[in-house]
C-alpha cells in the first residue's frame, strides 16, 4: 500500500465508549465490536470513537476526562444525565426497543418520558458530532440505542458520509410495528447512506418494515426517499482470530488449562458463556441439562461439569433482574438434584473472567452450547471455534442465532426443543474424533474466511459509503 495514500477518517459512534471510568480510573472494555475494529488497518483509518463513558461525571471534572480519553484513547466522551440515561439506555433501548427486536413483545415496556429521553441522547450525539466531523469524514453509527442519530445528521449535513449497522436482528415487521415510534424509528435508520446487517434475513425484514410503515418502493438493495439513497447491505461482523491465536500460543495458556484439570478433577467439562440476557436462552438450556442428566447413569454423570459464565446484564432493568433470580434458582434445583459426593454439575461464576481465563476455557471444553432463542450474530459461537487448535470440539448451536448460517459444521438445535437439545449435547459429547474434526476443521476455514472478508468489510465500509454518496449526489442531480 502507498504510504502517500490519505488516511479515511472514521468517527466511530456507539452508545458506550470502549473505555469506562469507574472510581475515578478508566478501565478499558474489550466487547466483540473492539475486538473486530481492532483488525482495521491503521495505515489506512483513522479511528476515533464518540460514546458515553459510564458513570454520572461531575460536571468540574467533566473537561479533564475530556482530555485524557481524547489524548490516550482517541475517544471523545459524551456526558449524559443519570436522568436522560435511564429513559434512553435501560428504558426506551431496551426496554422497548430490544425485546421486539428479539421477538419478545411479551418483555416489552414503555413509560413516558422515555422517547423524549432517546431523542434528546441521540440529539446530544449528533451535535457533538457535527462539532468535530470534517466534510470528508466517515461517519459510523452503531445499533438499537441510535436509530434517530443518521437522520438528525443528515439534516444537519446533508453531505456527510453516514454508516449504520445493526448488531441485533431486525424482526419480522409485524413484530417492529409494535413499537409506538416505528415510523421515526425507521426513517432515523434512513438517514445513512449505508445501513449494515449480519444476515439477508434481517435485511429483508428491514426492507418491508420500510415499505409498510413509510409506503418506499426499495429497488432491491437501494431505497429513494426525500432524504436521499440509502443502500442496504449485508456485513456479517467477524472476531479477531489472530488475537485468539496470540492468547493459544502463550505459555500461561498450559498452566491455566493444567490449573481447570485440577480444579474440575478431570472431569469433562461442558461451556456456556454469554451476557445474562433472556434473548440467550438459558432457562430453556437448563431444561435441555436436567433432561440430559436424567437419562445418564449416576456414574458418567459424576464425570461431566457443566461451566456457566454468566456475565450481569442491565440490572436496573426488571426483566433482566426476575431473569437473574430464575436462572439462580433453576441452577439450585438442578445441583440440589444431581448432585453427589463427588461432583455437583454446574459450575455457575454469575461474573467475567479475563481474556486469558476465557481462551484457556475455549480450548478445555469438550462441548460448547450456544443455544440462544435469538441472536444477532452470537460472537462466542465463532470464538469457540477458533480456539480448537488441538482437540477439536463440538459446537452445539441454536438455528437462531445469525452464526448458524456460517457454521454449517455445528450440530444444530431449535433451542425451544429441550428434547433434541439434549441428544445433541449426547451426540456432542460420544462423537467419534474423525467426525469432530471433521467438523472444526470446516468451521475453523470458514471463521479464518470471516475474519478476513469481515475486517475487510469493515475497512471497505468506507469505499462502500463513498459508492453510495455517489449514488446519492446522482439522485440529487436527477431530481
Ligand atoms: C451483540 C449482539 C452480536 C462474554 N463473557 C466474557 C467475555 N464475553 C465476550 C465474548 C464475546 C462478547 O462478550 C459477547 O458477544 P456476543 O456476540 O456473543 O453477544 P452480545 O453481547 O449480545 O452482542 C450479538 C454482537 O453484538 C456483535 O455484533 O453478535 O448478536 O447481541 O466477544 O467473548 N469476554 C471476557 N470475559 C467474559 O467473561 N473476556
Amino acid at each position: 500500500m502507498s504510504g502517500l495514500m490519505r488516511k479515511t477518517s472514521i468517527i466511530n459512534v456507539s452508545n458506550r465508549l470502549p473505555v469506562t471510568i469507574r472510581d475515578g480510573k478508566v478501565h478499558k472494555s474489550s466487547g466483540g465490536l473492539v475486538a473486530a475494529l481492532e483488525g482495521i488497518d491503521p495505515n489506512r483509518f483513522a479511528l476515533r470513537w464518540l460514546g458515553w463513558p459510564g458513570g454520572d461525571i461531575p460536571q468540574d471534572r467533566q473537561e479533564a476526562v475530556s482530555r485524557t480519553l481524547d489524548q490516550e484513547f482517541g475517544c471523545t466522551p459524551i456526558f449524559l444525565s443519570a436522568e436522560d440515561m435511564s429513559g434512553h439506555y435501560e428504558g426506551l433501548s431496551n426496554g422497548s426497543i430490544w425485546p421486539l427486536l428479539h421477538y419478545m413483545p411479551g418483555k416489552f415496556q414503555y413509560q413516558p418520558g422515555w422517547w423524549e429521553a432517546y431523542e434528546r441522547v441521540n440529539q446530544q450525539f449528533a451535535d457533538a458530532i457535527l462539532g468535530v466531523a470534517g466534510d470528508d469524514d466517515v461517519v459510523w453509527v452503531h445499533d438499537y440505542q441510535l436509530m434517530l442519530l443518521p437522520g438528525m445528521l443528515r439534516q444537519a449535513r446533508p453531505n456527510l458520509r453516514i454508516g449504520f449497522f445493526l448488531h441485533t436482528p431486525f424482526p419480522s415487521q409485524e413484530v417492529f410495528r409494535c413499537h409506538p415510534n416505528r415510523t421515526e424509528l425507521v426513517r432515523g435508520v434512513l438517514g445513512a447512506n449505508l445501513v449494515g446487517f449480519h444476515t439477508f434475513g434481517y435485511l429483508r425484514h428491514f426492507r418491508s418494515a420500510v415499505m409498510r410503515l413509510l409506503g418506499l418502493e426499495p429497488e432491491f438493495l437501494d431505497i429513494r426517499h426525500d432524504g436521499g439513497l440509502t443502500r442496504l447491505g449485508v456485513h456479517p461482523i467477524g472476531i479477531n482470530a489472530p488475537a485468539f491465536e496470540r492468547q493459544l500460543a502463550d505459555p500461561q495458556q498450559e498452566q491455566l488449562r493444567e490449573k481447570f484439570r485440577d480444579t474440575f478433577d478431570g472431569k469433562r467439562l461442558v461451556l456456556s458463556v454469554e451476557r445474562l440476557d433472556y434473548s440467550k436462552g438459558l432457562l430453556q438450556r437448563l431444561d435441555a441439562i436436567d433432561l440430559f442428566l436424567a437419562e445418564t447413569d449416576a456414574a458418567t454423570r459424576d464425570t461431566i461439569k457443566f461451566i456457566f459464565v454468566s456475565v450481569p446484564s442491565r440490572e436496573n432493568v426488571g426483566a433482566y433482574r426476575v431473569l437473574r433470580e430464575d436462572v439462580e434458582s433453576a441452577i439450585g434445583r438442578l445441583n440440589g438434584k444431581y448432585t453427589t459426593l463427588v461432583n455437583s454439575p454446574v459450575h455457575f461464576i454469575h461474573g467475567s473472567v479475563d481474556f486469558a481465563q476465557l481462551c484457556a476455557l475455549y480450548a478445555s471444553a469438550e462441548v460448547a452450547m450456544v443455544t440462544p432463542l435469538v441472536d444477532g450474530m452470537n460472537l462466542v459461537a465463532k470464538e469457540y471455534v477458533a480456539c480448537q487448535t488441538q482437540s477439536p470440539g463440538v459446537l452445539v448451536l441454536s438455528e437462531f442465532a445469525g452464526a448458524a448460517q456460517e457454521l454449517f459444521s455445528a450440530l444444530i438445535v431449535n433451542p425451544y426443543d429441550a428434547k433434541a437439545v439434549a441428544r445433541a449435547l449426547r451426540e456432542a459429547l460420544w462423537m467419534p474424533h474423525a467426525e469432530r474434526e471433521a467438523r472444526m476443521n470446516a468451521m475453523r476455514r470458514r471463521v479464518g474466511a470471516i475474519v478476513h472478508r469481515c475486517l475487510a468489510g469493515m475497512s471497505d465500509f468506507g469505499s462502500g459509503l463513498a459508492g453510495c454518496v455517489r449514488g446519492a449526489e446522482a439522485h440529487r442531480r436527477d431530481g
